[in-house]
């Protein structure tokens, strides 16, 4: 007992294509665990409510050619830029669920081709150098990676009007997140847990419920230390 520091909140990122049900299973797993009274709160990236993640949201429902170097750029500004405050919450001892990062970052910009792309070079960016901004980020402490196929994805309705929400674009994704994933498991450093998002969403709840006070529990019992992206 005594007056100990409290220990640090656990920091757990969904990240998955569009579709997934990612915003539905954040707003249902911050509900749950509030009512266990486990200090918990939601993020998304990008944030478009600061003026960077402004320029983000014009970029996406825009169709203007814009370089695809800078615009990763400014997606990984949208989360520097919301790295302290992130690393505060965790200190103060209360989680993050986060609605994607960095690997949704490096996904989605390696994923596009050059007749999607609107660089001076052509080819595509290569993981390197679309992992290296974001290099030293805060770690998340767990993956839970959303899995659905693009078939399945697609009879959840329509496409939206925003730039990425394209058939080839997203199987690419889903394969470069797949590439993400074998290189933080040969690192050994962040777990990833892949949960079938093809399930109905009770089913799909259960799980990352599951996921996520096991994690909860590590990162206390462990007094595991944050660390940082890819270093
Ligand atoms: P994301 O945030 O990953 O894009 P959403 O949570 O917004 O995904 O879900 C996309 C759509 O699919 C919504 O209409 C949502 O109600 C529906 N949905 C979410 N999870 C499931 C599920 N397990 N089964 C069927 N439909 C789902
Ligand atoms: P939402 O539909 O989840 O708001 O995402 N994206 C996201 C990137 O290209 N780079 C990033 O760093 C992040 C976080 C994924 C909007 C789109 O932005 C893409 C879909």
């Amino acid at each position: 007992g005594g007056a100990s520091t409290p220990k640090r909140g656990a920091f757990i990122l969904l990240e998955g294509v569009d579709r997934c049900g990612k915003t539905t299973q954040v707003s249902l797993l911050v509900k749950h665990l509030l009512s266990l009274s486990i200090a918990t709160v939601a993020l998304r990236f990008p944030d478009r409510t600061t003026q960077v993640g402004g320029l983000i949201n014009e970029y996406l429902q825009s169709s203007v050619q814009t370089d695809d170097r800078a615009i990763h750029l400014l997606f990984s500004a949208n989360r520097w830029e919301a790295a302290p405050n992130l690393v505060n919450t965790l200190t103060s001892g209360t989680n993050i669920i986060c609605d994607r990062y960095a690997y949704s970052g490096v996904a989605f910009t390696s994923a596009k081709r050059a007749e999607d792309r609107s660089s001076m070079s052509g080819g595509e960016l290569s993981l390197d150098w679309c992992m290296s901004p974001d290099v030293g980020l805060p770690a998340p402490d767990a993956v839970i990676f959303l899995d659905l196929d693009q078939d399945q994805a697609e009879s959840r309705g329509g496409y939206g009007g925003e730039r990425y929400e394209k058939k080839e674009l997203q199987i690419r994704v889903r394969q470069r997140f797949a590439e993400l994933q074998a290189i933080d498991e040969k690192q050994g450093r962040v777990p990833w847990h892949v949960v079938d998002a093809a399930q109905s969403i009770e089913e799909v709840k259960e799980q990352i419920a599951k996921i996520v006070t096991d994690t909860i529990d590590r990162v206390q019992s462990e007094s595991a230390p944050l660390r940082r992206m890819w270093g």
